[in-house]
């Protein structure tokens, strides 16, 4: 099947925005919330294996902060600074945490705190240029992907894109296929018609298990996982004068960036 789109995660894919956008965020929020909780690098890693900022911080609840009353009980710990403090649910409160935190994000990413990755800004130009179709496939909240692409590539960037699948449009966040599920639908085509983009283990499993073939740029908070399956695992897409990294066998020999000649025969190869 002629390669038709290119679906592209967000968060570590289009750019690093886990450490020093997403973390960083949160953070902020917790210390404006009055809470002692505080991600820092190497937990965050840990913390990324739930998808999805409300899961994220409930899993965090869960499994770091027994003494934190279980979510089931309803009402917040007391003693805690929280506005008002007995009287909100442990969700009323993750969803309140997790507005104001998005509300961070989307401001740090006005103040153009976390650039593109390599080969992005060429790639989508390329793809655009010869009319492959472009979508999102993203567990992160709708407004982050809007922001992200308006503040690095401009204002019309989000109408390139098909079909923007991201947050709760699904239930079932990555590593569960629903996402890819639901942008391939609205695009029309099948699995075999697309290329997938990934940077992490959930974000492979999702698209495989939509029968997506799969390109994984790593970065420092996933160069270590599993990435069986993946068409070709790579540091980034690369430039014409910054050579990728092939971190997995090749399919595909003689390229040095990934352009479109080099996904066309990725997409047949792999
Ligand atoms: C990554 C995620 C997201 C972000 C946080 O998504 O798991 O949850 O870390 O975003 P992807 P929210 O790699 O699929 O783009 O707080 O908005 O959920
Ligand atoms: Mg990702």
């Amino acid at each position: 099947m002629t390669l038709k789109a290119l679906l592209f995660d967000v968060d570590g894919t289009l750019a690093d925005t886990e450490r020093d956008g997403h973390r960083v965020a949160f953070n902020r929020v917790f210390a404006e919330a009055g809470l002692d909780w505080r991600w820092d690098v190497a937990l965050y890693g840990k913390l990324l294996a739930i998808t999805g900022g409300k899961e994220r911080m409930r899993h965090y609840v869960e499994r770091y902060r027994p003494d934190w009353p279980k979510p089931e009980n309803s009402a917040t710990a007391p003693g805690v600074a929280l506005p008002p403090p007995s009287l909100e649910s442990f969700s009323e409160l993750i969803t309140r945490l997790h507005a104001a935190k998005t509300a961070h994000y989307t401001a740090m990413l006005a103040q153009g705190a976390i650039p593109l990755r390599p080969g992005v800004r060429r790639l989508l130009a390329a793809a655009r240029a010869a009319k492959l179709k472009l979508a999102i496939a993203t567990t992160t909240t709708p407004a982050n992907v809007s922001a992200l692409l308006r503040h690095t590539l401009g204002p019309e960037a989000e109408s390139w894109f098909e079909v923007i699948g991201a947050g709760d449009v699904v239930p079932a966040k990555k590593p569960a296929p629903d996402i890819y599920y639901y942008v391939l639908e609205r695009l029309g085509l099948p699995a075999s018609a697309c290329l997938a983009f990934e940077d992490s283990e959930n974000g492979i499993r999702a698209a495989r298990a939509a029968g997506l073939k799969t390109v994984v740029t790593v970065n420092d908070y996933t160069r270590t996982h599993d990435f069986t399956g993946a068409a070709i695992v790579l540091d980034h897409l690369g430039e014409a004068n910054r050579p990728f990294k092939v971190l997995s066998r090749t399919p595909v020999n003689g390229f040095s960036f990934a352009n479109l000649d080099f996904l066309l025969r990725l997409h047949a190869a792999a």
